[in-house]
């Protein structure tokens, strides 16, 4: 039952399959008896974020709560998943620099626009396409690639299962659980 407390910091394109993905891995540390706890936008934005939108200002100070609440987190002795898009590479780089850097586990949801686009399970990149969604990530607000993450999931190519699978490796090789 010994694991270490870390972040699994999340990002990729909405629709890609963060929360999906987090869900899952979170669903699976349990079974192995590691302390869990999963911050996504239901229990985030319409909480503790509830007064931030999606300029580049809102989501910098988005980006910066939900890190310093993983730091608290990891101070507790949990394992946090995060799954937000975080955007921007500097943001990233705040929220990494906040813990000890083998406590930060970057995992890139990698999946291509198109086929975000085609999944579209909330209709909103239509939307987005309408131009009723101002800012929306990949259309009309920039994504920044993750350069140096831990872990890539090529999420347009993989089963949710075999994603999972590869997280769980990752983390047992590098001796967090
Ligand atoms: C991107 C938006 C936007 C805009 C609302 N741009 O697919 P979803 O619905 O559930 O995930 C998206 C979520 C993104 O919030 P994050 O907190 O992860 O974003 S960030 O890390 O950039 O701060 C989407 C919905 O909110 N959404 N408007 N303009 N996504």
């Amino acid at each position: 039952n010994q694991h270490k407390s870390c972040i699994l910091w999340f990002t990729g394109l909405s629709g890609s399959g963060k929360s999906t993905l987090a869900n899952e891995v979170e669903k699976k540390l349990f079974e192995l008896g590691a302390k869990t706890y999963t911050l996504d936008g239901d229990n985030v934005r319409h909480g503790l974020n509830q007064d931030l939108g999606f300029t580049d200002e809102d989501r910098v100070e988005n980006i910066r709560r939900i890190a310093e609440v993983s730091k608290l987190f990891v101070d507790a002795g949990v394992i946090v998943l995060t799954a937000f898009i975080s955007p921007f590479k500097q943001d990233r780089q705040v929220a990494r620099d906040l813990v000890e850097s083998s406590e930060f586990i970057e995992i890139y949801v990698k999946c291509s626009l198109e086929e975000c686009e085609r999944r579209d399970p909330k209709g909103l990149y239509e939307k987005a396409r309408r131009g009723e969604i101002p800012h929306f990530t990949g259309i009309s607000s920039p994504y920044e690639e993750p350069l140096n993450p831990e872990l890539v999931i090529e999420n347009d190519q993989l089963s949710v299962q075999q994603a999972v699978e590869q997280i769980i490796e990752y983390l047992k090789k590098e001796q967090l659980i």
